[in-house]
């Protein structure tokens, strides 16, 4: 059984960039559906599903191929959920704080600096098409990348790992930025968790 994590902070802690109400309905409702319905869909079938229950949420997404076809779908869609909100909270604070260290030397390596990291990263939320999810991952070989993904498909599945990533679902960002992505961007890189994002990194490198 997966279970809902608990939110490292309060509803409101991302205030004003991130509003109380959007952050209650997100948690409370989106991720705790993706949970239910993920329980559901392996406990149906539970002998076959017997060994897919027993994998962490991030396993269950990197061996996709190893789920049965006529569940795979709705795994990937719920699992994805789970997975990329219950990473999602984590990546986010109430501190502000900068990237620092290996990290900023990567990202600058990689992209420049971090103004033009960022200016990247921000263009491939927005080119998101529909419901999806922007990401940094670490690649295979070790080194930076930036991920767009539809729905709830996960980084995971092409054996990438995310380390920082926005929803860009309209459910993220609707009830105060409306049709305003950018500004939804633009003020959550005010809350992103840099600490985090290092630690995730620093253990995939
Ligand atoms: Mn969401």
């Amino acid at each position: 059984m997966f279970s809902l994590p608990k939110l490292p902070y309060s509803y409101n802690a991302l205030e004003p960039y991130i509003d109380e109400a959007t952050m209650r309905i997100h948690y409370s409702k989106h991720h705790a559906a993706y949970v239910d319905n993920l329980n559901k869909t392996l406990e149906t079938n539970f002998r076959a599903n017997k060994k897919l229950q027993k994998l962490s949420v991030e396993k269950l997404l990197i061996n996709v191929k190893s789920i049965p076809e006529n569940i795979r779908q709705t795994v990937v869609n719920n699992a994805g959920g789970h997975a990329n909100h219950s990473f999602f909270w984590q990546i986010m604070s109430s501190e502000n704080t900068q990237p620092q260290g290996k990290l900023l030397l990567a990202i600058e390596s990689e992209f420049g600096s971090l103004d033009r990291f960022k200016e990247a990263f921000s263009q491939k939320a927005m080119s998101v098409f529909g419901s999806g999810w922007a990401f940094l991952t670490v690649t295979k070989e070790g080194k930076l990348k930036l991920k767009r993904h539809s729905f709830q498909n996960s980084p995971l599945m092409q054996g990438n790992i995310p380390i920082l990533g926005i929803d860009v679902w309209e459910h993220a960002y609707y009830l105060k930025y409306q049709n305003r992505r950018t500004d939804y961007i633009q003020a959550w890189w005010n809350v992103v968790n840099w600490p985090q994002v290092s630690k995730n990194y620093e253990k995939n490198i």
